[in-house]
C-alpha cells in the first residue's frame, strides 16, 4: 500500500514540475541542449533557434491592425506555414527550421508551437557559456496564418538608419533600452546570408560566437578583421540616442548587460499577445537548465559551420 504511494508520488512528480510546468518541457530542453551546446560553446542550431524566436515574434506590430485577428506576434506561424521561411527576411535559418519541425512532429500532441520556438530559444541562451536563464512562460496560441510581411528589420541600406530601426521597434512596443540590451543577442551571431552592395558579408558579429559576452558592444565599433558587424548595428550603436547610450553602458558589463537583457527578452516572446491571455500562463523558467547545468548535459561535440 505504501509502495502504492509511493509511486503514485512519483508519477505525478514526472507529470508535473514544481510551480505546474508539465514535465515534458524538461525533456525538451535535455534533447534540445544535445543540439545547442558544441565544444567552442553554442552551436549553429542554437543561435538559429534565438533568431527564429526574434523571427516569430518580432512580426507583431501595432500598425497592422488590418491583420487582425492574425497580428504576427509570438503564435508560431513561422514554423506552421510554409510561407514565411521562404521569405528574404528569413535567409540563413532554413536549417533550423528544419530541425526544429523534427522536434515538433516529436512533440506536437503536448506542446504547441509558438511555446516550442520561445523555450527553445530559453535553452539556446543558456547553451552559450554566459547566457542569463530567460523568464520562459508556456501557453501561447499557434496559428498558421503567415505573419504580415515586412516587420523585421534589415542590417544593410536605408531600413538600417538608426531612426528607422528605433520607430521599427517602438511600434511592437520595445523601447530604445530594451532594444539595446536585445540587440546583443548578435554576441552569438554568425552571419551567412548578408551582402553589401552585391559582396557577400558573412562571418561572427564578434569574434566569440560560442559565447555569450559583450565582447559584441565593444567590437561593434571597433570591428576587428574577422568581425563582420551590420550597419544596423554601428549605427544603433551612435551614442546620439538614448538607445546608443544603453548600448555603450554595456561595454565591459557583462552583468548589466545580462539584467537588462533577460526581461527583454522575456517581453520580445509574448509579442502581440494580450495581456488578458498571458494571465493563464504557466512559468517554465524551472525546466530551462542553469547555464553550467546545461554544461553537463552535453554528450557529444557537435559541428559548427568554419568561419
Ligand atoms: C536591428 C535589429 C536587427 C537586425 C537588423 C538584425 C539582423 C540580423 C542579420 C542580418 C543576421 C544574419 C543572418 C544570416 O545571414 O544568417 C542576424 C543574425 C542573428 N540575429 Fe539579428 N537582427 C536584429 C535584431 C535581433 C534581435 C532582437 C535578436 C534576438 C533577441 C537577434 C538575434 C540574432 C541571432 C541569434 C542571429 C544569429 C543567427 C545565426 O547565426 O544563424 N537579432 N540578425
Ligand atoms: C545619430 O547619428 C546618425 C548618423 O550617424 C543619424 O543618422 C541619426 O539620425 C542621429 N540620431 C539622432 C537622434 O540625432
Ligand atoms: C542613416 C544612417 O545613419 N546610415 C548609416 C548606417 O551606417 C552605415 C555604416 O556605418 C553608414 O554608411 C550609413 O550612413
Amino acid at each position: 500500500m505504501i509502495g502504492k504511494t509511493l509511486s503514485l508520488l512519483a508519477l505525478s512528480a514526472i507529470a508535473e514540475t514544481s510551480g505546474g510546468c508539465p514535465a515534458i518541457w524538461s525533456t525538451i530542453a535535455s534533447d534540445l541542449s544535445q543540439s545547442f551546446i558544441g565544444a567552442s560553446g553554442c552551436t549553429d542550431l542554437a543561435r538559429g533557434a534565438i533568431r527564429f524566436a526574434f523571427h516569430d515574434s518580432g512580426s507583431y506590430s501595432s500598425r497592422t491592425p488590418a491583420y487582425a485577428p492574425a497580428t504576427g506576434g509570438a503564435d508560431g506561424s513561422l514554423l506552421l506555414s510554409s510561407v514565411e521561411i521562404t521569405r528574404d527576411e528569413n535567409n540563413g535559418l532554413q536549417q533550423y527550421y528544419s530541425f526544429l519541425r523534427g522536434k515538433y512532429d516529436v512533440y506536437k500532441s503536448q506542446v504547441g508551437a509558438a511555446d516550442l520556438i520561445q523555450f527553445a530559444a530559453s535553452v539556446a541562451i543558456v547553451s552559450c557559456p554566459g547566457g542569463p536563464r530567460i523568464p520562459t512562460v508556456i501557453g501561447r496560441k499557434d496559428t498558421s496564418t503567415p505573419a504580415p510581411d515586412n516587420l523585421l528589420p534589415q542590417a544593410f541600406g536605408p531600413g538600417s538608419a538608426q531612426q528607422v530601426l528605433i520607430q521599427l521597434f517602438a511600434d511592437k512596443g520595445i523601447s530604445q533600452p530594451e532594444l539595446a540590451a536585445l540587440i546583443g543577442a548578435h554576441t552569438a551571431s554568425k552571419a551567412v546570408a548578408e551582402e553589401d552592395n552585391g559582396i557577400p558579408y558573412d562571418g561572427p558579429q564578434d569574434s566569440t560566437p560560442g559565447q555569450w559576452d559583450v565582447t559584441y558592444y565593444s567590437q561593434t565599433d571597433s570591428h576587428p578583421k574577422g568581425v563582420y558587424s551590420f550597419e544596423s548595428d554601428i549605427n544603433l550603436s551612435n551614442p546620439n540616442s538614448t538607445v546608443g547610450q544603453t548600448f555603450q553602458s554595456f561595454v565591459n558589463s557583462q552583468s548589466k548587460w545580462n539584467a537588462a537583457f533577460a526581461p527583454a527578452m522575456a517581453h520580445l516572446s509574448v509579442l502581440g499577445i494580450p495581456w488578458s491571455d498571458q494571465q493563464s500562463f504557466i512559468d517554465c523558467t524551472s525546466a530551462v537548465p542553469s547555464g553550467s547545468n546545461a554544461r553537463l548535459i552535453r554528450t557529444a561535440p557537435i559541428n559548427d559551420r568554419i568561419r
